[in-house]
């Protein structure tokens, strides 16, 4: 082979190289994504607007369908159903999908629903779905006024202090929220928050709502509030009207410390438990006083079931307890069920000093053991009226 030829056939294959289709450009067309919103409900006109936008305006008509979907919003109830095409003329590189939401003025858990992409065309999809998160903002919870109720005043007595839970929220000359997750001295579960969630008045009652969700590390929240420091009290008779929770591992209390708690502490300070359930039995409560005994800390109590089969969650009862010196006595609906006096106390009689409330629901802990499958959230403890009377 002499030069030329090579240096002709080095030309040929050039040639041919050069002459070969050139492979077809990459196809980059825009890409599109769709943002999640998250809202408060709102009482009137709310509308989610999803914004939809692509990473590039398009040389040609860009089209992609939606259409939404229910999660735990459902279609009808809690938004309008919405579905049909979006167009994004050439150069358009923003859009928007307007979802209108079901408002009322019922407490409800935040909920959630979705809009979904499809179809693109002269486009692809990056993020194809969102999700719509229906905030709670309401309080309101429709409560039958059914069970039984005790009267304003009684003879011989007078009222010393009363909570009826009108208007919008706790006083906070009466009652402050106690917060955290220490587990209160019986491995309980839930933390204690001051959110809105989890107490707050509703239509002439207290609620406290025990809820299943993370919250700084615990898995259920709850509230627990007292009146210490602002309504102490020493005898006379006590009126809870309520309507209790259930469940496995909720565990509700109406109850009382001695004021001086924080200065010498539990047990010396005694502890009366106007009304205890444990949600596994949700037609008994019981009633007990804890104090230092000569052997350390000693309990004594009662308890009292419904007839038939109701529950304390069903309606309201009135929880009771008539304290006289050396003296007090249990019941649920102006049935006594138990009583203990100082002959049955040993050690210091701690019951004859100022005591103060406390109104919580625990979630799980020693005593009613920890919440399973079988447990429903949110429980609630409805108290309709505190009312404290002074013996005359
Ligand atoms: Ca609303
Ligand atoms: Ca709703
Ligand atoms: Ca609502
Ligand atoms: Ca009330």
């Amino acid at each position: 082979m002499n030069m030329n030829y090579k240096a002709y056939f080095v030309f040929i294959l050039i040639l041919v190289f050069s002459c070969k289709e050139p492979p077809p450009e990459p196809v980059d067309l825009p890409r599109i994504s769709i943002q999640n919103v998250t809202k408060f409900e709102g009482d009137d006109n709310t509308v989610f607007t999803f914004q939809v936008f692509l990473d590039k305006a398009g040389t040609e008509e860009i089209t992609v369908e939606f259409a939404t979907q229910e999660d735990t919003a459902e279609e009808g109830l809690d938004f309008i159903e919405n579905a049909g095409t979006i167009n994004f003329a050439v150069g358009e590189k923003s859009n928007m999908i307007d979802v209108e939401i079901v408002t009322d003025i019922n407490k409800e858990l935040d909920e959630v629903f979705h809009v979904q992409l499809s179809n693109p065309t002269n486009a692809t999809i990056a993020v194809g779905k969102a999700t719509g998160t229906i905030r709670n903002e309401d309080t309101f919870i429709e409560i039958p006024d059914d069970g039984y109720i005790t009267p304003e005043s009684y003879a011989g007595y007078t009222l010393a202090w009363k909570d009826e839970f009108d208007g919008d929220c706790l006083n906070p000359n009466d009652w402050t929220h106690e917060i955290g997750n220490s587990g209160w001295g019986n491995n309980e579960w839930q933390y204690y928050t001051n959110e809105k969630d989890n107490s707050f008045l509703s239509d002439g009652n207290l609620i406290i709502e025990a809820r299943e969700e993370n919250y700084n590390g615990a898995d259920y929240t709850s509230a627990r509030i007292i009146t210490q420091n602002k309504q102490s009290f020493t005898h006379g008779r006590v009126d809870i009207r309520a309507i209790l929770p259930e469940g496995q591992g909720i565990w509700p209390a109406l109850w009382m410390l001695g004021e001086n708690f924080s200065s010498i502490g539990w047990p010396f300070c005694g502890e009366i438990d106007i009304m205890e359930l444990i949600g596994h039995q949700p037609s008994t409560v019981h009633g007990t006083v804890h104090w230092q005994g000569n052997g350390g800390h000693t309990f004594k109590g009662g308890d009292y079931t419904l007839p038939s089969g109701e529950k304390f969650s069903d309606q309201y009862h009135v929880f009771s307890i008539i304290w006289e010196p050396g003296e007090i006595k249990w019941f649920v609906n102006d049935n006594l069920y138990y009583s203990i006096d100082n002959a049955q106390v040993d050690g210091n009689y701690p019951f004859d000093q100022d005591f103060f409330f406390i109104f919580n629901i625990a979630v799980g802990g020693n005593w009613p053991g920890y919440p399973d499958a079988t447990t429903v959230f949110p429980q609630r403890m409805t108290v309709d009226y505190i009312r404290v009377f002074d013996k005359n």
